[in-house]
């Protein structure tokens, strides 16, 4: 049974994570770990840590204490934040990870860490974005995410550590929001939907970028993570996708639940730019021939579960 310590457990991904981690292998299994401690059903479900990813120490004795055998390192700055402080991000994302990635060389822990489309670049080809392509970002979230995958790759080849990873597009979820990233629109588009009927996008019209709901992105990671290792000859980072959206494709989606439903944009050019810096499709053949991937949601059907979540919500 693995043992599982999950760091930024209370952001958008880890909320979810350690839930499903927990129904999966038990409550006891899986170590919730985060720099702040809320009163939730994270916190309040299983055991919880406080720990600020760049205390190596810390982080090393949490893992021996618990004895875990999976490290799943989440916690970073998203791309918008990075891009306003990028001295920071460099220090949190790549501190965070060196260390993570340290704990488990040294426990012989196996090794999950997101990437994300953000890893792409404007010289990468836009349309269908292949697994093994150019990789020149100009966002410091990008150079981080970038030398992520090096650095897991490395310390497989160099140390034996099974780390593995995907390429998240932009998760969609009604439970946690995100906060600070580019595709951030498109979880704040439903619950202005739900809320006021209206909503005013910062992401201008025609600008495509990969989405998935969060069911397929925890479905994704356990489904990696459980994969015969010999079967993959890819690991850091995997392209994974279950759509390409742009903001009209997603109000055109809700006014089939929301008639009145009105989308106005006012851009904001941080995001706009870095939004434009990334593909507008990737392609995710790799995940599914090497691990099987298969996402469940498609635009509609994710639109119809998460406006009925919300709505749910506000009655
Ligand atoms: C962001 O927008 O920064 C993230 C991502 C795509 O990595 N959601």
């Amino acid at each position: 049974m693995k043992k599982i310590l999950v760091t930024g457990a209370l952001g958008q991904i880890g909320s979810e994570l350690v839930m499903k981690l927990r129904n999966e292998y038990g409550r006891d299994q899986v170590i919730a770990t985060d720099i702040r401690k809320l009163d939730n059903h994270v916190t309040n479900c299983g055991p919880f840590e406080t720990l600020d990813v760049t205390d190596s120490q810390k982080m090393f004795e949490l893992a021996k204490k618990y004895e875990v055998d999976t490290i799943m390192h989440l916690a970073a700055l998203l791309s918008a934040t990075a891009e306003k402080k990028p001295l920071l991000a460099w220090n949190l994302n790549m501190g965070g990870l060196i260390n993570a990635l340290e704990v488990a060389r040294e426990l012989q822990c196996q090794f999950f860490t997101p990437s994300s489309i953000g890893a792409f670049g404007p010289s990468t080809p836009k349309d269908q974005t292949p697994q093994d392509t150019i990789q020149r970002p100009i966002t410091m979230y990008g150079v981080n995410k970038v030398s992520g995958e090096l650095l897991c790759d490395y310390y497989f080849h160099k140390f034996g550590v099974d780390t593995r990873g995907v390429r998240f597009p932009g998760l969609i979820s009604y439970v946690t929001p995100p906060g600070g990233g580019t595709t951030d629109y498109a979880v704040e588009i439903y619950y202005d939907a739900v809320k006021k009927g209206q909503y005013t996008s910062f992401i201008g019209q025609g600008t495509y970028m990969d989405m998935m709901y969060m069911p397929d992105a925890l479905q994704a990671i356990i489904q990696l993570m459980e994969a015969d290792g010999s079967q993959l000859q890819h690991r850091n980072a995997f392209n994974i996708t279950a759509m390409s959206v742009a903001p009209e494709t997603i109000a055109t989606e809700i006014r089939k639940h929301i008639p009145h439903f009105k989308l106005q944009y006012d851009v904001d050019p941080v995001r706009q730019s870095i939004a434009e810096s990334w593909p507008n499709s990737i392609d995710c053949a790799v995940a599914q021939k090497e691990w099987g991937f298969q996402p469940q949601y498609d635009l509609a059907k994710m639109t119809k579960d998460m406006l009925q979540k919300l709505q749910e919500g506000t009655r």
